[in-house]
């Protein structure tokens, strides 16, 4: 059945038939709806845009693949989640900083290990009593590694806001790999990953300041306060350096060469209030010179504060850093694929400032003022918060105040800013509503293809029916092949996806069943070991004192032990392994009422210890429909009393 998907085409043509007169049907319903006063709503973008022809292209049949991976943001749920485009089928959910009921992550040996070994001691210290483990995350910025410029399908990254935590998704199974908390630095937002030569460097930025040490001596002594920009190497997800700069740092971006990294900031006013941290009527991006950087390190001039991390002084006046006067508040950063023009957003200010890092050498040899590397300030609508980009010079911009969408030319941008009298914005486009991020088809890549673009919009007030006082949030998909936007998909998702990135199915190849020699379970394979057991015959119960290690193995559909025993009190430790190698295979493990469960993936194995502190029989379930007898594939657990 798989192989049969496969070779199905994955083009438009394939499907011609069907769509005609899927196209007939749409245009009917549509046209009935506008007459039978359906559009009452004032912002009709969709009505407007002759929806029916461009429905065709993001139509995704049943049983025909999608041509693009999405990767989203779940925002305050703490995952990430893969999506397909243009269908905006929802595939799989990655848990990175929540706990899954499904997968076990945050209850797992295997993910436990993840989550807690790159904690840092005050951290381990403050959750001791708490389980050891954060309760919620809030991703923000998934994007994946590069390498020359495009997207290499080994990882994503993404942040944690509430946490201060950046994670790593390996792509080959889809599942997180390392979890790291950055010292130092508070809360980290920004985040994105060196695109040239290779990542490399993942920057990350700590958005709110805090007194540097953070160990309770400080509050109300703004000069103990910083904001602080990191490194972090996406190899071995250790933090090579820190710089200390002035202001709060909001987005980041790098550039294509390899040689800066440039970061949004504002309350240049250093403020710790919302009146103090707006008074100002200029903020700044500002630049760093990695290479500067670099040598700064090897030549000792840091300090090191918590987590052994050379720090770096990047305020104003540093070699390592310049500051670019940009109006109130800038909000997200975007590196152009051009390779040259880097677009930084105005959010209060209806303008976004375009720089041009060919001028980057003569602004930190001080040949030139900051404000000349400035060669574009279009001014776009209201509250332009991040911009897209397709593969003809074009650039999309966010209007979070005007709901709409911007299209607009860097080329006439950078003329009128000479003086012509040309008008740079082709295109508006109403979204439903107040857009944060958007993103186009490979679009923070060399490889933009201008074909997608997906608007995020915060609010979708109307356009659903409605579920309560707490709404879905509206992503809109916009066909960009022509010349006028075209909407053609309205999405709702959960709480909260700030950003995505959409990456050409070609690029990510991710494994079908796991290899049995993967390291994800190498501590339950050393315990394997020390007891002597084989994991893929494994069905042994070791007594160790008041610790017991049960060992089986799964083939649908059974598990190699009908039951064990334990004693109340014991530690009980269980390890899977699930012998299945088909494609889609999945078993589970539910230890009932004893709070367990967890995903078994083919080939896998998968360990959970705990307390067995409640007497009595406890039967034990797979929890992933496997098989015809599915609902026979279960044990029991005897708790003896103690
Ligand atoms: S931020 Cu949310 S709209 Cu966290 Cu990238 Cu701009
Ligand atoms: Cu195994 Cu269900």
């Amino acid at each position: 059945m798989t192989e049969k998907k496969e070779s199905q085409p994955n083009t438009n043509e394939g499907m011609s038939r069907r769509s005609v007169l899927d196209v007939v049907t749409k245009t009917a319903s549509l046209t009935g709806l506008a007459m039978a006063g359906g559009a009452g709503i004032a912002t009709t973008g969709m009505l407007s845009a002759t929806p029916a022809a461009a429905a065709n292209k993001a139509n995704v049949a049943p049983g025909d693949l999608d041509e693009y991976y999405g990767f989203w943001s779940g925002g305050q749920s703490g995952e990430v989640r893969i999506l397909g485009l243009p269908s905006m089928r929802e595939l799989m959910r990655i848990p990175v900083f929540n706990r899954c009921s499904a997968t076990g992550w945050g209850q797992t040996n295997e993910s436990k290990r993840i989550l807690t070994e790159n904690m840092l001691d005050t951290e381990k210290a403050f959750l001791a009593d708490k389980g050891g483990l954060h309760a919620n995350g809030d991703t923000h910025h998934p994007h994946m590694s590069f390498t020359d410029g495009t997207y290499d399908g080994r990882y994503i990254f993404v942040n944690d806001k509430a946490n201060t935590r950046v994670a790593r998704i390996r792509c080959d199974v889809m599942k997180v790999d390392k979890v790291i908390s950055v010292p130092n630095a508070a809360d980290i937002h920004g985040l994105r990953p060196q695109k040239y030569p290779r990542t490399g460097y993942v920057f990350a930025n700590g958005e709110h300041r805090v007194p540097l040490p953070n160990d309770g001596r400080y509050l109300d002594d703004p000069s103990k306060y910083h904001a602080i920009f990191s490194a972090i190497d996406g190899d071995s997800m250790n933090v090579a350096w820190q710089v200390i700069v002035d202001g709060n740092l909001d987005n980041v971006d790098a550039d294509y060469q390899g040689k800066y990294a440039i970061a949004s900031c504002y309350n240049s006013e250093e403020g710790v209030t919302l009146a103090e941290m707006t008074s100002s009527e200029q903020d700044w991006a500002v630049i760093f010179d990695i290479k500067a950087i670099e040598a700064g390190v090897k030549a000792g001039d840091f300090k090191v504060f918590d987590g052994g991390v050379p720090v770096l002084d990047g305020r104003k006046g540093s070699k390592y850093t310049r500051y670019v006067p940009i109006s109130n508040s800038p909000h997200g950063v975007n590196a152009a694929p051009d390779g040259h023009h880097i677009m930084v957003n105005g959010k209060l200010s209806p303008t976004v400032t375009v720089l041009d890092v060919r001028r980057f050498p003569d602004l930190f040899a001080d040949k030139i003022k900051p404000r000349g590397v400035v060669v574009a300030e279009p001014e776009l609508g209201l509250g332009p918060l991040h911009t897209a980009f397709d593969n003809k010079g074009n650039c999309y911009t966010t209007l979070f105040l005007d709901s709409q969408v911007a299209k607009w030319s860097i080329d006439l941008a950078i003329r009128a800013f000479k003086g012509e009298k040309v008008d740079p914005i082709l295109d508006k486009v109403d979204v439903q509503y107040q857009p944060g991020h958007n993103h186009t088809s490979m679009g923070e890549t060399k490889d933009a293809d201008g074909k997608w673009l997906i608007s995020l919009n915060k609010f979708s007030k109307d356009r659903f029916i409605n579920v309560g006082p707490l709404k879905p949030e509206n992503e809109q998909l916009i066909d960009i092949s022509g010349d006028k936007m075209k909407i053609v998909h309205d999405g709702p998702t959960f709480a909260e996806p700030h950003d995505c990135i959409i990456v050409h199915r070609s690029i990510v190849n991710p494994a079908k069943i796991w290899d049995r020699k993967d390291t994800y379970w190498k501590d339950a394979t050393a315990l394997a070991k020390k007891d002597g057991v084989d994991l893929e015959e494994a069905e042994h119960v070791i007594r160790d004192g008041n610790k017991v290690r049960v060992y089986m193995h799964s083939v649908a559909p059974s598990f190699s032990l009908p039951s064990f025993k334990v004693k109340q009190g014991d530690e009980v430790t269980i390890v899977i392994t699930n012998m299945d190698d088909l494609d889609d295979l999945t078993h589970g493990f539910t230890l009932a009422n004893y709070g367990v469960c967890f995903e078994i993936g083919p080939q896998a194995t998968a360990s959970v210890t705990f307390k067995a502190d409640m007497p009595g029989v406890h039967w034990f379930y797979c929890q992933w429909f496997c098989h015809a007898l599915h609902m026979e594939m279960r044990g029991r657990m005897l708790v003896e009393k103690a």
